[in-house]
């Protein structure tokens, strides 16, 4: 009789549910790292460093290096105590090659660090190993060199040792499969930042990025002692924002062993907020709980001091949420053993638990920080205070609007052109930038449901405009009185009177300066419309190719030669290539063709994290601070079509 631990059968059945695991990351790869496209690609490498970080967490580790090799072959190296060599009773395998070749294995032994889980974060080295033409580890163990190699997930050879060595560590290196992803290049800006993140997330981890794709590497080494101290310190820097207080605010919880908190903040002289919220090193886009908890103590503790200490008299109405968090810069990081991430994007954290443990470390210690240092309490209160004010100037000059536009015969912009139908299920509103372009588009729509809302003026700067401003702006008020549904603290999204509102605007400098405008605008004022996904940015063609009567429109230079070859595949005949410089330039025909027709056009949908991005695009190219303006467009002068969202 064989028994069912027999080592033999064991490691059988274990081979098929191997097997079985890693095909089914193979047949369905989006379903574990969320596209096939870059950020897939990309989040191959977040994957494996998480693991060396939670080994430099533990206690282990103080250095990771991060390559880009020639091929765009990936390298993870740390220096931890190494991925276990030994057999894992329950699979009858080393524990390493478990960690690669076992689904949801995770790098964690039992104790040590805390568990990642939900969204499409912490699948584990098994999925990297899967989607990866092939992939090596090498565990260093204080006396042995072990190697292992897989390709396509499956093991090509068992784990073997290979030399001898006096240092611990963990590599691996890998090349994701041609098979999987659509495009093999790593972008090295996208993995500077994504690390240096880590960097300011894990304080004292030091990670050092190497590009040695060209012949002479590009490196960046960071460590951050400060931590998140250091990140606000980076962003106000970054952003050239005056700060109104030296010191950054740093709270923490402390470990108990479940979970820890900590906030660092600073308040700057611009009218912006910026809270970054994390949990478990994972950036949540959404909020959650964490940044619920302290935005709660936040209003709370400002409001007892202003009365406490007479800013605020019993008469004065308390001050709003968004009152205090103007000028704020804040970094949240939460660790915690089991995260649920919730929202459309996986990026929200839903532990209620969070909450109550953010709002009362909140509490007792800003109101502690407050009482002896009165003067920054002063300084941030007093701001406050004036936001308050310039909110209240805000709602006057608002309802003095609404009154004022009762009063016209309708209370639509003049320049809308609408569409015939009011039931919002089918209707999209174009916002175009630029008379002529205005007038193609009334023309070439299907004025049932398309409306055309053309934009004139001259540009807003945001950045240095408040509220009451944004609401009487000649530019941004069309915006608001056409979508109907109201705007910031007012918003109803429910009320929005069209689906899908698409920007649409030329594909040159100034396109892409009125596209970061709107996108701010919404990003501040209507958050909930990039949320529910109603805002999209058009794309119109770039190229109008023609040979006879044959005719095609191309998005991009790639498309361009493509759409060449194929209208001229011998290569004999004339193929007439005309360059759009504007939307102005097409006729209303072109333009239906083209831009508008929903079985046509080519449309982005916004996402948060476009909104994030433009937001931040837009306050340095915005921000009244010279210099990191100038830096800003020297560094992404190359860049310059990335900057266009
Ligand atoms: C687990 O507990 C016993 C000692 O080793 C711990 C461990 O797993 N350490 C560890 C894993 N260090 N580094 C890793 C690791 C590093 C990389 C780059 C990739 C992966 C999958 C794991």
């Amino acid at each position: 009789m064989q028994n069912n631990n027999h080592p033999n059968q064991q490691y059988d059945e274990n081979q098929i549910q191997v097997l079985e695991g890693l095909e089914a990351v193979r047949k369905r790869p989006g379903m574990y790292i969320g596209s096939t496209g870059p950020r897939g690609l990309h989040h191959l490498v977040y994957e494996i460093v998480d693991n060396a970080i939670d080994e430099a967490l533990a206690g282990y580790c103080d250095h990771i290096e991060v390559d880009i090799l020639p091929g765009d072959v990936i390298r993870v190296a740390d220096n931890g105590r190494g991925i276990p060599v030994g057999i894992q009773h329950q699979q009858g395998i080393p524990a390493v090659t478990v960690v690669f070749t076992i689904l949801h294995a995770g790098g964690k032994f039992g104790g040590g660090g805390y568990k990642v889980s939900g969204g499409l974060h912490g699948v584990g080295a098994s999925v990297v190993n899967a989607l990866s033409e092939w992939l090596e580890v090498e565990v260093r163990d204080g006396s042995h060199i072990h190697r292992q190699r897989f390709e396509r997930g499956k093991t090509v050879t068992s784990l073997e040792v290979i030399g001898t060595t006096g240092e611990t560590g963990t590599t691996v290196t890998f090349k994701p499969d041609y098979q999987m992803f659509e495009d093999l290049h790593y972008d090295y800006e996208t993995l500077h930042t994504r690390l240096r993140e880590q960097a300011f997330l894990n304080a004292g981890v030091r990670i050092t990025l190497t590009d040695r794709r060209e012949t002479e590497p590009v490196q960046d080494s960071m460590c951050y002692e400060g931590g998140i101290t250091s990140f606000v310190e980076y962003i106000h820097t970054r952003k050239g924002l005056e700060t109104l207080h030296d010191e950054v605010i740093y709270i923490t919880s402390g470990d108990d062993g479940e979970s820890t908190a900590e906030v660092a903040m600073q308040y700057n002289d611009s009218y912006n907020e910026m809270i970054l919220s994390f949990a478990n090193n994972i950036n949540t886009v959404e909020g959650g709980t964490h940044e619920a908890g302290f935005k709660a103590a936040l209003t709370r503790v400002m409001n007892d001091y202003a009365r406490r200490f007479g800013f605020l008299k019993e008469a004065d109405k308390a001050l709003s949420g968004e009152d205090v968090r103007e000028g704020l810069t804040a970094v949240i990081s939460v660790k915690l053993r089991e995260a649920q991430f919730e929202g459309q994007t996986k990026a929200k954290l839903g532990n209620t638990e969070i909450r109550s443990l953010v709002d009362a470390m909140v509490t007792e210690k800003l109101t502690t920080f407050f009482e002896e240092n009165p003067t920054v309490a002063r300084a941030i209160i007093e701001k406050s205070l004036t936001a308050s004010r310039a909110r209240e100037a805000a709602r006057k000059a608002r309802e003095l609007t609404r009154r004022k536009s009762a009063l016209e015969t309708a209370s639509l912009p003049g320049k809308l052109a609408d569409c015939s139908e009011r039931d919002n299920v089918r209707t999209e509103l174009y916002i175009v930038e630029g008379d002529s372009a205005g007038g193609s588009a009334k023309d070439g729509r299907d004025r049932r449901y398309q409306a055309i809302l053309p934009l004139w003026g001259k540009m807003l700067n945001v950045e240095k405009a408040r509220l009451d401003k944004v609401y009487t702006n000649e530019k941004l008020l069309p915006v608001i009185t056409a979508l109907g549904c109201g705007v910031g603290e007012e918003l109803d999204p429910s009320k929005i009177r069209y689906n899908k509102v698409v920007i649409m605007a030329d594909a040159d400098v100034d396109g892409s300066h009125i596209r970061t405008l709107l996108l701010t605008f919404f990003f501040r004022y209507m958050r909930p419309l990039i949320e529910l996904g109603h805002i999209y940015i058009a794309q119109p063609p770039l190229f109008k190719l023609t040979r006879g009567k044959q005719v095609r429109y191309a998005y991009s230079d790639a498309e361009r030669d493509q759409c060449i070859a194929e209208l001229n595949p011998d290569g004999t005949g004339k193929v007439e290539i005309q360059r759009y410089k504007g939307l102005g330039e097409m006729d209303p025909h072109q333009l239906w063709e083209t831009t508008l027709d929903p079985e046509r056009r080519v449309m982005l949908q916004v996402t948060m994290e476009d909104a994030v991005k433009a937001d931040e695009t837009f306050s340095i190219l915005m921000g009244d601070k010279v210099q990191p303006r100038k830096e800003f467009i020297e560094q992404n002068a190359k860049y310059a079509t990335n900057l266009d969202i």
